[in-house]
């Protein structure tokens, strides 16, 4: 086995990277190597995408398979070697399949790539597990440098977080046959064991551009399915009643739920990056969407467990159930997995229903605790002229966007510790599951009623903030550097890693993140990121926020 694609990934003095018999998140070895292995299958599928389209040959169902079952392969997503299994022998058939239909177009159509032919060795996990070896992404890591290495693995996970993206775009229906291709372009070319460190750092850039488009996408799938968001208050404290929790990014599964339990007297809790839910028209108007429970993803055995209804895992982040006991109450969707779990194999929530029926639910309300969310993409480009006045009035001093993943390492505490610490004069904006660092204290309003604290959405939401810098930024007729903004990043899994290559391919400069940097990346490879893109670790959040006001 060897992992060291998220932040918690070991880190020991002959060597980064989960590498013994079970990664930090429960990974074990057979499912970490057969994920090495459906990742070789699906380079091979993606190989022959491109050459069917030279063939005018596109297949979507084969183009959405690819994304989806890559994204099985995210950190906190599948842990169960049967489905990863599945995947790559999925992956096998569709390969065959093209290679036939090229073959009826030409019958001469081949390609000297060197996993074009990759053959499964058979369906038994012990011989599938031998052959994985092969494909081990550190197989050749005496042989090139550890900079040829980290920029592998950052197109890898950057291309992996993009996956997940075109994923959550296609269940509402969007995708672009374009993006696609470069994407079938990537996954192939990663295929070969790249070796030169321009083309590498280019390429990464190239796929941090290429998910600006596919979270375009995503935006506009959510915003067309459930309306603008904006800004709603939020519950954050259980009512009495038999309750269903509902977590990860699929706000569509959550819509089925909501239409399903509508009239039963079941209330739905949102969970991690469920929250921003609440925001969008199309869902806020089920009476029974009463709140959001728990906090960031890492504490999810503890809260879980005391959760008195079941719980749905539609996408990342899933942790062991055993170790709260609510295995039996846990159901897992689309690309999320677990062995013992149940599984839904499509948006019929009728079991989770009954169950929830039988359990004792909540036995009493708490008094509520309202937190703000909703200010997606609209509602911030409506503010922006209102944020262009307080900058020129001097009421608003500095924007910090905060947001990312969340984690259970305890340097996170400086996410809390900045944002309490963000002068009076200045709002912050966040995303991601970051924010439950900080996303109940109390920060008040700009003189003028703006709210301090802005909550943007889920981490895809990123586009949104984006694209307000984009139109301040026009509207001034300044860049997007000189705005009066700083962005202070967490990363913990692959989709931080996507958006953080999109933020430099647009030119984004001087972004802090952390809370460490990823174990890939050795201090060569930050010397450059940090030359040419001005990317810095934290310090202390006092003299980050001083360095950042004095920009
Ligand atoms: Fe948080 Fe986990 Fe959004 Fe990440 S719930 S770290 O997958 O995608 O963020
Ligand atoms: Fe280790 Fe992270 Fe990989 Fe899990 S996902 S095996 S913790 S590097």
């Amino acid at each position: 086995m060897y992992c060291i694609q998220c932040e918690q990934t070991m880190k020991t003095p002959v060597g980064n990277g989960c590498s013994y018999s079970q990664g930090m998140c429960g990974k074990t070895a057979e499912t970490s190597d057969l994920q090495d292995l459906l990742i070789a299958a699906l380079y091979s599928l993606s190989t022959w995408a491109i050459k069917a389209r030279e063939l005018a040959i596109i297949d979507n169902e084969i183009d959405a398979f690819t994304a989806q079952a890559f994204f099985s392969t995210l950190t906190n997503v599948n842990f169960d070697s049967k489905r990863i299994v599945e995947y790559a022998q999925q992956a096998q058939t569709y390969r065959d399949q093209l290679i036939q239909r090229c073959r009826a177009v030409n019958p001469s159509t081949d390609s000297d790539h060197p996993l074009a032919h990759l053959k499964l060795n058979g369906s038994e996990i012990a011989a599938l597990t031998a052959q994985a070896e092969d494909f081990a992404l550190n197989k050749d890591i005496n042989e090139i440098s550890e900079e040829v290495h980290g920029l592998r693995m950052l197109c890898l996970y950057g291309l992996k977080g993009a996956a997940a993206y075109m994923e959550h775009a296609h269940v509402l229906g969007q995708f672009d046959n374009q993006i696609y291709l470069e994407f079938h372009q990537y996954m192939s070319w990663l295929g070969t064991n790249p070796t030169d460190i321009d083309t590498l750092l280019k390429n990464s850039l190239g796929i941090g551009m290429m998910n600006f488009g596919v979270m375009g996408l995503l935006d506009k799938g959510e915003t067309a399915a459930f309306g603008n968001p904006t800004p709603s208050s939020v519950n954050v404290k259980p009512i009495a009643g038999k309750c269903i929790l509902i977590s990860g990014h699929d706000l569509k599964d959550l819509k089925a739920l909501l239409e399903q339990t509508e009239g039963t007297g079941i209330n739905v809790y949102t969970h991690g990056e469920m929250l921003p839910a609440h925001g969008y028209p199309e869902l806020k108007k089920y009476s029974h969407l009463v709140g959001n429970y728990g906090g960031g993803w890492q504490n999810q055995q503890r809260e879980f467990a005391k959760f008195p209804g079941p719980v749905i895992m539609t996408s990342n982040c899933i942790i062991d159930p055993n170790v709260g006991n609510y295995a039996d109450r846990i159901y897992t969707r689309s690309i999320v997995g677990w062995p013992g779990v149940k599984h839904l194999d499509d948006r019929d929530f009728s079991q989770v229903i009954e169950q929830a029926q039988q359990m004792a639910g909540f036995p009493y309300s708490e008094i509520e605790h309202n937190i703000t969310v909703g200010f997606g993409r609209q509602t911030l480009l409506d503010a922006s002229d209102a944020v262009i006045n307080l900058v020129a009035e001097k009421k608003l001093r500095h924007v910090f966007l905060v947001g990312g993943c969340d984690g259970s390492v305890g340097e996170r505490s400086y996410y809390t510790e900045f944002a309490r610490s963000v002068p009076e004069d200045c709002v912050v904006l966040t995303l991601g599951c970051g924010k439950y660092r900080f996303n109940k204290l109390e920060f008040g309003t700009l003189e003028g009623g703006l709210p301090r604290l802005l909550d943007v959405g889920q981490c895809n939401d990123a586009y949104s903030a984006i694209m307000l810098a984009v139109n301040l930024a026009e509207k001034l007729g300044c860049g997007v550097n000189d705005l009066p903004l700083t962005l202070v990043l967490s990363w913990f899994e692959q989709k931080a890693i996507v958006i953080l290559l999109t933020l430099l391919a647009l030119g984004v400069k001087d972004i802090y993140t952390g809370p460490t940097a990823p174990a890939f990346l050795n201090n060569n490879l930050l010397a450059i990121l940090n030359e040419k893109f001005g990317l810095r670790g934290l310090t202390t959040p006092q003299q980050d926020m001083q360095q950042a006001l004095a920009r």
